[in-house]
Parts: C-alpha cells; structure tokens; sequence
C-alpha cells in the first residue's frame, strides 16, 4: 500500500521530520525554489498538512482532496481553522502536553519581573555589585494579587502555582468556569481597577485583537504589571510602549509579541519591561512531546481513526471523502 502524503510547508524540528518520514510521503514545500509549481505538481496527492507555520485560505484551496492540517502548538491562530471547517477539513492542535511547561515559563517571567531578576543579573555581569549592591526592587509578589486573563488549561495551571506562592487569583474569561472557586469577572476593565497584575493567557485571532489596550493598562494603574504569555496580538503594543514608558504602569513582562520575530527597538530600550523570544513552551521535552502529538494525529487520519485533539472549529463528524 503506497504511503499517504503529507505537505510540510514550513521547517519543522529534525526529531519530527524524522518521525513523519517513517510514516508519511513528506512533501517539504519549503525546501523548494519553485514553490507554486511544486504545489501544483503534487496538490492532488496531498491529503494532510504537517503545519509549523501559516496555513491561509488559499495553500487550503490549492489543495483538493485535503482532510487534516496538524498544527504544531495550541494556539492556532495562523491556521484559517473558519475556512478549513467550511470544506469539512479537520484542523488539530497540541493541547495538554505543553501546559505545564508553559505555566512553569508564566511563573518565571512574573518572578523576574516583579523583583527585576533580569536586570539583577545584568548589574552583576556589568561589574556594578562590588560598587553596591543592586537596589531594592519596588515590586514584590507579596502584596499583589493576579487577575488572570483566558482560564484554560494553561491559565489554570498558571493559577495552581499562583495559589501556592500564596497569592490571590481572580480571572476573566468569556464565560465563567464551574471547576474552579476564584472570582470571576465578567468585565476585564473592572478586573484590572481590581487587581495589580495581569498574566494574559489568551490566544490570538480576530475575537482576542488588542483587547488589552488604554482603556485596561490604565485601569491596572501605576502599580500594575503586565505578563503575556499567550499571543501578542491580545495586547495594543503601542498603548504598552506608552505606558511603561510614563510609568503609567509599573513594569510588563513578555514572551510574545505583535509581530514576531520583530520586537520594536521602543520596547527593547525600556528598563522596565521584560522580554523572552516566545520560549514558553520550548525545551526540548515539551517540543518532543508536542512534535509526537502532530504525528499521531496524523497517523490516526492515516489509519481513518478520528484525530486526539480536533480544534473548537472542526469537530471530528467523520474524515471528508477523498
Ligand atoms: C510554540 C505556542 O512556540 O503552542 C503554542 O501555541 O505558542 C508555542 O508552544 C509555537 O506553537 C510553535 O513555534
């Protein structure tokens, strides 16, 4: 029996690649000079994208008998997952195996940047310490409490881990969520009068698109602290420049950004703000463990089983006929 074909637009981690060749016809698009005509030349034999990067409407329409786009990460929000639902394509993602991970990441970057570790670190690399010592940070974790923006899983292992440091946790989420006992609030800028801290676990996409603007880093005010962790587009970038740099909040620390891998030079020069290049997830465990996860959903389509982890957009009703 020949091997079903797969397309893999974008470079994927080598321990993936290897996986997916043991199993899987690999058609690397991204290795190819004449990318439309090589798209053209195997389009009719492709049924399942291995996805590391974008997937638009028009990569989907190019390709007629495609069942499955398996997107390496949670957040999706590069995947046209309203077009793919509309042809009857299964769109699949990696939940779960990255939550810890991520959570572990959101915690760091709230310790680094409530007590300034980062700059911490710098002052002693730059020999400053034998002059004296580093000043007191003005933040601490000890008096603050985290309003928590999208409680999913990852927000909720971020919570658990707040718990235990002994901070209070409240959230805002579209709707309230029945296995957990903090309070929520159905109004983000009524949270952020409320609370000092914002850790924003949001994914990105038209629903989520600069939520986090004036209106809310004004209400968090001149103690507040601003943590992203989910997708930089939740957060008005330009209002955040603003405001860290009149110190109309305290500080922001972020693993994401509006426009990825580019991180405006304003942001950079602010001493007040941490950044991290989207690491949240990345060590090699949990990458592995995401990587296995695009590969078995791939293998259950392969094997006509329904996929581990379809997307809020395409629920699994059966594979579209070939
Ligand atoms: C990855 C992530 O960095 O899973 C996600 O949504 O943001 C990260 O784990 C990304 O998906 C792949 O580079």
């Amino acid at each position: 029996m020949s091997r079903p074909q797969i397309l893999m637009p974008a470079r994927m981690s080598e321990n993936i690649e290897r996986t997916l060749d043991a199993h899987f016809t690999v058609h690397r698009l991204y290795l190819r000079d004449d990318q439309p005509a090589a798209l053209a030349a195997i389009a009719p034999h492709i049924g399942g994208i291995a996805a590391g990067g974008a997937v638009d409407a028009a990569l989907i329409d190019a390709l007629p008998h495609l069942q499955i786009i398996a997107n390496f990460g949670v957040g999706y929000d590069k995947i046209d997952a309203k077009h793919a639902s509309a042809k009857g394509i299964i769109v699949t993602n990696t939940p779960d195996v990255l939550t810890e991970e991520v959570a572990d990441t959101a915690l760091g970057l709230v310790l680094m940047t409530v007590r300034e570790f980062s700059a911490a670190e710098r002052y002693l690399r730059a020999g400053r310490w034998p002059s004296g010592p580093y000043p007191l940070s003005g933040a601490t974790l000890r008096d603050r409490s985290v309003g928590i923006v999208g409680l999913g899983r990852i927000g909720k292992a971020i919570a658990r881990r707040l718990e235990a440091f002994g901070v209070p946790v409240v959230y805002h989420n579209r709707r309230p969520q029945d296995d957990v006992g903090y309070r929520y609030y159905p109004d983000l800028v009524e949270m952020a009068r409320d609370v000092d801290t914002i850790v924003s676990v949001l994914p990105g996409g038209a629903a989520t698109d600069k939520l986090i603007g004036k209106d809310v880093l004004d209400a968090l005010g001149p103690r507040g602290i601003l943590i992203n962790i989910g997708r930089g587009t939740v957060v008005d970038e330009a209002e955040l420049i603003a405001a860290l740099k009149e110190r109309r909040i305290h500080a922001a620390g972020l693993d994401v950004f509006e426009k990825e891998p580019q991180v405006p030079a304003e942001l950079m020069a602010l001493d007040n703000a941490v950044l991290l290049p989207h690491v949240g997830s990345a060590s090699v465990h949990t990458r592995d463990a995401m990587g296995q996860r695009v590969v078995d959903n791939l293998l259950a389509w392969a094997a006509g089983k329904p996929p581990l982890s379809p997307v809020a957009e395409t629920p699994f009703k059966g594979w579209r006929p070939r």
